[in-house]
């Protein structure tokens, strides 16, 4: 072998040993690109065909949108059919733009289209242009042309048929925002993957590339808004030196649609200013958050507006000066009006010098306020009574105020159910509020119709949820909790899509699109919010976990100083029975519903089971519709959250060869924590409810192997999140 021949066999071994090295690392998957996967089209026809349908790209407009729309498609079409579009040629392919730039010709095929859209919403058709087959996505604004864009993407992902495409479809809800319960510390409250994904430090010199990217994936689900700073708000942010900060952010942000948007601490006007009050009827108060305001719109023209937590859990508000929640939030909403901003003013209030029903307050203190706000201001309202438990029924005050703007907060991290390591497919529990029939204007006022306007008709709509997203590599610590992200912005645009369709397309375009992986999946999926109610909290029982960190059960916790911070609280087991009366014979909180609905919950027979013990407290030998006495039917539904998620960590295990080996052994391990955590739960509830219950299990439960003492003696103190 001559010394050349010696060179090019080494450096075609070599090169053979990088391809391995690479095609190796690729196929592990960290999970960062959640469900811009983009994954390669290995199916020859298809590929082939859509191909045949994509090889040029005319693209209208000058806008850093449209950069992005360029550059978004350059990423997925090279991954998924490894191609480049041609931007100078008339072949089949890709007309794009807003329908200002698009010629009259194409404008006359899309007549009909155009007719049905509404704000954002956008068109992607399929006409012929000069004899060719063009597919045009189109939209009244650049963003929506971007949704467009990223549905289009969507189709290519799931491997829908492009020949004949013909989509119209537009947001049913305004404001579709994430809120960030993250500290300038980068702690965050309730975040469950890591820390902040806001680096205050080194903004705003320093852009994280994980900031285009989140903008990138909300865009894709058509979230248009942020809330940076946790609602425990520090007034900090409102300095000039954090408003740059926050600048950069929007800046980034705006291409993708996305405005951002601040907590208000109802205090900065004393902490900052100097000012001896904060009260809202104060005139020197009301020029200083006006002052502030013109300050932020300065550096960020599409400001959003304000997120306040005000007089609730320690937080100052317009209470600490006599004055009200109108009071509060008008005063703030005149100081964003001549911007065009709002003011988010949240519901979540209760008190512990109120002996009222913990469930009741928040309806009390805001109703009779209704038609009192401004019309810039939208109450923010969790979606149910309490605090986010696996399940509650709807709150009552959907659909109570109709003269109000009333937005949705939902709790995208897991706070209660499982944190970051249980698998809980949350759109099943979003859909079930959002299908609940409030019964205020007749049969079918669902929460949904509140909250897409339509039931009041309303100007404005919105519709919140907590982040689960942290620094963690992908995102949501626990890879199928990036589902619950993605679900809740499918469900802020529109409030009644289906969550078996969401977890469908998730799937597809995270994981794999061969029906054998798909099917069992989204089966798992589906059931799994019923099945962590089953081992944490049955038949309508909540607020059991444990104290702070709410990380695991706590039913025996009872010697907290607010009694409505305390399980016992909640459940009332005792010798008779368990479960909290709010029926007329005791808190009355079912008098804080429509009629309809009142009556069916405050008899014990037409209460859905689900809800039972939410509402009534039930003797322990009560009988259930399946024959079962209430203490059996109890354990029963503990065993079978167990046994349900034995069940997921077979389905997955079956599953292996559909998924690359760090994502597979990640959710394997996830799912172990899971089994034994739901262990945990069913033995020591169990345990202790059998106190007072004073039954045997049910034989066909094992016995717990640990005692309730053991249950009771865990301590986490550096539980994440709290
Ligand atoms: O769920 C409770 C949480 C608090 C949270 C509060 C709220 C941000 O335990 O951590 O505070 O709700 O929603 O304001």
């Amino acid at each position: 072998m001559t010394y050349n021949q010696t060179v090019n066999k080494t450096l075609r071994a070599l090169t053979l040993i990088i391809l391995l090295f690479i095609n190796n690392s690729s196929f592990a998957n960290n999970g960062y690109k959640v469900w811009l996967q983009y994954n390669h089209i290995n199916d020859d026809n298809l590929r082939q065909n859509y191909t045949s349908q994509l090889q040029s790209l005319q693209l209208y407009g000058n806008s850093k949108t449209i950069n992005v729309i360029e550059n978004e498609l350059n990423i997925a079409l090279k991954s998924l059919l490894n191609i480049n579009l041609d931007k100078n040629s008339d072949k089949r392919g890709l007309i794009i733009g807003t329908i200002s730039t698009l010629n009259s010709n194409i404008l006359s095929k899309l007549k009909k289209e155009e007719k049905q859209l509404k704000k954002d919403g956008f068109i992607i058709k399929q006409i012929e242009v000069n004899n060719k087959k063009q597919i045009v996505i189109t939209a009244k604004t650049k963003i929506g042309v971007l949704y467009g864009t990223f549905n289009f993407l969507r189709q290519l992902q799931m491997h829908q048929p492009l020949e004949n495409i013909n989509i119209v479809n537009s947001p049913k809800v305004d404001v579709r925002m994430l809120n960030h319960w993250d500290n300038l510390d980068r702690t965050v409250e309730r975040g469950y993957s890591g820390f902040s994904i806001w680096d205050w430090h080194r903004l705003p010199d320093y852009l994280d590339t994980r900031y285009t990217d989140y903008a990138r994936a909300n865009a894709s689900i058509g979230i248009n808004g942020t809330a940076l700073t946790n609602v425990n708000s520090d007034a900090l942010i409102l300095t000039p030196h954090y408003i740059k900060k926050v600048k950069a952010l929007a800046d980034l942000f705006r291409p993708y649609g996305i405005k951002v948007y601040l907590t208000a601490r109802f205090s900065a006007p004393i902490e900052l200013g100097n000012l001896e009050t904060a009260d809202p009827l104060d005139k020197k108060v009301a020029q200083w958050w006006k002052d502030k305001t013109s300050e932020i719109y300065k550096e960020i023209p599409d400001f959003g507006g304000f997120l306040v937590k005000a007089n609730s859990e320690g937080q100052p508000g317009p209470q600490n000066y006599g004055r009200n929640h109108v009071d509060g939030a008008n005063m703030l909403a005149d100081a964003v009006k001549p911007f065009k901003g709002i003011v988010m003013w949240r519901a979540f209030v209760y008190s512990e010098h109120n002996p009222e029903d913990r469930a009741k307050q928040a309806y009390s203190e805001f109703v009779p306020y209704d038609g009192k706000f401004r019309d810039n201001v939208l109450i923010q309202v969790k979606n149910g009574a309490i605090d986010f438990q696996p399940r509650e029924p709807f709150h009552p005050m959907f659909g109570a105020m109709p003269k109000t703007n009333l937005m949705m907060e939902f709790q995208i991290t897991q706070e209660y159910m499982g944190q970051g390591t249980h698998l809980v497919y949350q759109p099943k529990l979003f859909e079930e509020v959002l299908e609940a029939d409030t019964y205020r204007e007749g049969k079918g006022s669902t929460v949904a119709k509140v909250i897409d306007g339509s039931l009041h008709n309303k100007k404005i709509t919105g519709i919140a949820g907590v982040a689960n997203i942290g620094t963690d590599i992908n995102w949501t610590g626990h890879h199928f909790l990036q589902a619950n992200w993605y679900g809740f912005g499918r469900m802020a645009w529109n409030p009644h899509l289906k969550s078996s369709d969401i977890a469908e397309e998730w799937i597809r375009m995270t994981f794999s699109n061969q029906d054998d992986f798909v099917k069992p999946i989204k089966k798992m999926m589906l059931s799994s919010r019923e099945t962590v109610v089953n081992y944490m909290t049955p038949y309508g029982l909540h607020h059991i976990m444990a104290t702070g960190h709410h990380y695991g059960p706590g039913p025996w916790v009872g010697n907290l100083s607010r009694p409505e911070w305390n399980p016992v609280y909640y459940h009332k087991a005792d010798e008779i029975g368990i479960g909290f009366n709010r029926s007329k014979t005791g808190s009355n909180a079912t008098s804080q519903y429509a009629p309809q609905v009142e009556k069916m919950y405050n008899n014990v027979k037409t209460t859905p089971e689900r809800d039972l013990l939410w509402f009534h407290h039930v003797p322990w030998d009560y009988k259930l519709k399946n024959g079962e006495s209430l203490w059996n039917g109890l354990a029963l539904k503990y065993q079978a959250g167990v046994e349900e998620v034995k069940e997921m960590k077979s389905t997955w295990a079956s599953l292996k060869k559909y998924v690359d080996p760090q994502r597979f052994k990640e959710i394997s391990m996830m799912l172990d924590i899971q089994l034994q955590e739901a262990k945990w739960w069913r033995d020591s509830c169990l345990l202790y409810f059998q106190q007072f219950s004073q039954e045997p299990l049910p034989t066909t439960i094992k016995k717990p192997t640990k005692t309730l003492e053991h249950f009771q003696s865990l301590r986490f103190p550096f539980a994440p999140g709290n």
